[in-house]
């Protein structure tokens, strides 16, 4: 058995993560290390709650006796790093957080995985680390790293560390830089939940600037077997870029959304756009596509459709997202 600490597991990829490893393997034993910020929620776990195989614990990432305990009580050889703050728009309005839980909980992550001698350290990442791209060109794993917002900075800060304690302690890690992901789960703080929901409540669609900033999309199950496949094959001291080539105009998902829902597009309204907002996002992903085998499996225009027709059939994951609900829900179970 492999004992795995997975942290963030109650976010969106991260949950979505734990579902699929665990309903498709019984060779792995998961600790889920989570806060349960505002972004981290327990009924997202559901499918695999009860298994044997699956342990859940509250905490801090940046905590170091907690992660010190953790590694030694469930004797922790492997970790995958999902937990971050992850939205780039509060990282505007306050970047401590983001300093904190994806720049210094990496570090006290990598500082235990030294002592207790892990075997495979992840590093979930992000394409945005690159920066922006003009109009044309794609994200190598050679382009030089030029993060723009808080967000960005912080895990490319993150990402720097990691490979400093591959390349001075010889620590066994690999890291992931994914494009935009969509599907189940997702915050609806994000571009795509968030213009679903507002539409089914017929609120503004907020896009921001001249909404023609793209962004390459990928279907959260398609990342998650890519990070699996890296997580088992990936080559220590690496770096692999994963995306499915989906580059989309803001306006154009934003108008696909309206379309699909029969809402009408006199919904849409243009607003300030974002501070240093990047204006390209597009991954060359021939690297893990030629070295391990993967490649993307979902088709945009089949798996937005599966995404709409969960937020449909969830409306009370949302809603009490939206209430601020769920929040009390976390006081009364932990
Ligand atoms: P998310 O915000 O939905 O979830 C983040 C999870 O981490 C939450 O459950 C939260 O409670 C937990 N967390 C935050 N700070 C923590 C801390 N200090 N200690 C313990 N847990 C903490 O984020 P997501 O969209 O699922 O992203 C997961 C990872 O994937 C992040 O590292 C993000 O940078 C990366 N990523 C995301 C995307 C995307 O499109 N969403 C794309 C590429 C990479
Ligand atoms: O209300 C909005 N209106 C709008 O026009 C929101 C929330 C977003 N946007 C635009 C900004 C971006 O160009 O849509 C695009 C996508 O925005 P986000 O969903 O906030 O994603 P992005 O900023 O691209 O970052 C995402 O992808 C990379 C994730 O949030 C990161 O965690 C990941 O690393």
């Amino acid at each position: 058995m492999k004992n795995i600490l997975i942290t963030g597991g109650a976010g969106f990829i991260g949950s979505n993560f734990i579902n699929y490893i665990l309903q498709n393997r019984d060779d792995i034993n998961v600790v889920n290390l989570d806060k349960l910020t505002y972004a981290g929620n327990l009924e997202n776990l559901k499918p695999i709650e009860n298994k044997p195989n699956y342990h859940f614990v509250r905490g801090d990432i940046t905590n170091v006796e907690l992660v010190d305990y953790i590694f030694r009580k469930f004797d922790i050889k492997y970790v995958i790093n999902f937990a971050a703050e992850s939205h780039v728009d509060r990282s505007i309005l306050g970047s401590e957080i983001f300093y904190r839980s994806n720049v210094i909980g990496t570090n006290v992550l990598l500082e235990a995985s030294r002592r207790f001698e892990v075997q495979k350290f992840l590093q979930i990442s992000t394409d945005e680390v690159y920066g922006s791209l003009g109009d044309t060109g794609l994200f190598t794993e050679q382009t030089p790293i030029s993060p723009n917002s808080p967000y960005s900075s912080s895990k490319a800060s993150a990402d720097l560390m990691v490979q400093a304690f591959h390349h001075t302690y010889g620590l066994p890690t690999v890291i992931t830089r994914c494009s935009n992901n969509y599907g189940p789960l997702q915050f609806p703080e994000k571009l795509i939940p968030l213009m679903i929901i507002n539409a089914l409540n017929n609120k503004k669609l907020p896009v921001y600037g001249d909404g023609l900033n793209v962004r390459d999309w990928i279907y959260v199950i398609d990342h998650n077997k890519a990070a699996e496949l890296v997580f088992e094959k990936g080559k220590v001291g690496e770096v692999y870029n994963i995306g499915a080539s989906r580059e989309m105009k803001n306006i154009e998902i934003v108008k696909l959304i309206l379309k699909k829902l029969g809402k009408s597009e006199d919904l849409i309204e243009y607003v300030k756009d974002r501070p240093g907002h990047d204006r390209r996002y597009a991954i060359d992903s021939s690297k893990i596509q030629n070295e391990l085998g993967w490649k993307p499996y979902y088709e945009f225009e089949e798996a937005i459709d599966f995404t709409i027709e969960w937020y449909l059939n969830n409306k009370s994951w949302w809603e009490r997202i939206i209430s601020g609900e769920y929040q009390k829900y976390y006081e009364v179970q932990y």
